[in-house]
C-alpha cells in the first residue's frame, strides 16, 4: 500500500433494517481498494436529530487506513450509499445509509464537496460516543480530544445494540 492515513467514517441508518444496513456497510468498507478496516465501534440506537417523525437511527464509527485521497474516498463512500439503495427524502431525514467522512488523518479540508473535520462532530453524541469507544485520546483538529468533547454532550439516549 502507498503511504496511508487513518480516516474515520460515521455510519448511520434509520430505514430498511438499520442494523443490517450498518453491518453491510462495514463489510463494504472492508472491501474498498487501498483500504483496511482497522476498527469498528459498537452499534448505537438513538433518537433522530432533526425531524422527530422518523424512526430511531443506528449509528457507529469505523477507523479505516487508506491511501485513497479524501475525495476519492468520498466517491467510494457515496457509491456504497447508492449500492445500498440510498434515497434522500429530506434534510436530516430518514435514510437507508449515510456514510460521513468525519476525520482524515490530522487534515483540515474545506472543499465544496467535503468539510473535514465534519462540522457537526463536536455536538453529536451519536458520533462522539462510538468514536470514543475506538479512539478516546484522538485529537479532533481545532476542537480538542474526543474524551473531552464527549463530556460536553448528553449521550444518555444512546443504547448499545447487541
Ligand atoms: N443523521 C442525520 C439526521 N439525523 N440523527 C441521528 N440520531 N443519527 C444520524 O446519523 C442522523 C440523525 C442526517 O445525516
Ligand atoms: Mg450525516
Ligand atoms: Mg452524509
Amino acid at each position: 500500500m502507498r503511504s496511508s492515513l487513518p480516516a474515520w467514517v460515521a455510519v448511520g441508518s434509520n430505514i430498511g433494517g438499520p442494523v443490517t444496513q450498518v453491518r453491510q456497510a462495514m463489510a463494504a468498507l472492508e472491501a474498498l481498494p487501498e483500504t483496511r478496516l482497522e476498527a469498528c465501534s459498537s452499534l448505537y440506537r438513538n433518537p433522530p436529530m432533526g425531524p422527530q417523525d422518523q424512526p430511531d437511527f443506528v449509528n457507529a464509527v469505523v477507523r479505516l487506513r487508506t491511501s485513497l485521497e479524501p475525495l476519492a474516498l468520498l466517491d467510494a463512500l457515496q457509491a456504497i450509499e447508492r449500492a445500498q439503495g440510498r434515497v434522500r427524502h429530506r434534510r436530516w431525514g430518514e435514510r437507508t445509509l449515510d456514510l460521513d467522512l468525519v476525520l482524515y488523518g490530522e487534515q483540515r479540508i474545506d472543499h465544496p464537496r467535503l468539510v473535514v473535520p465534519h462540522p457537526g462532530i463536536g455536538e453529536r453524541a451519536f458520533v462522539l460516543r462510538p468514536l470514543q469507544e475506538i479512539d478516546p485520546g484522538l485529537d479532533v483538529p481545532g476542537q480538542g480530544v474526543v474524551d473531552a468533547l464527549l463530556a460536553r454532550v448528553d449521550d444518555a439516549a444512546l443504547q448499545r445494540v447487541n
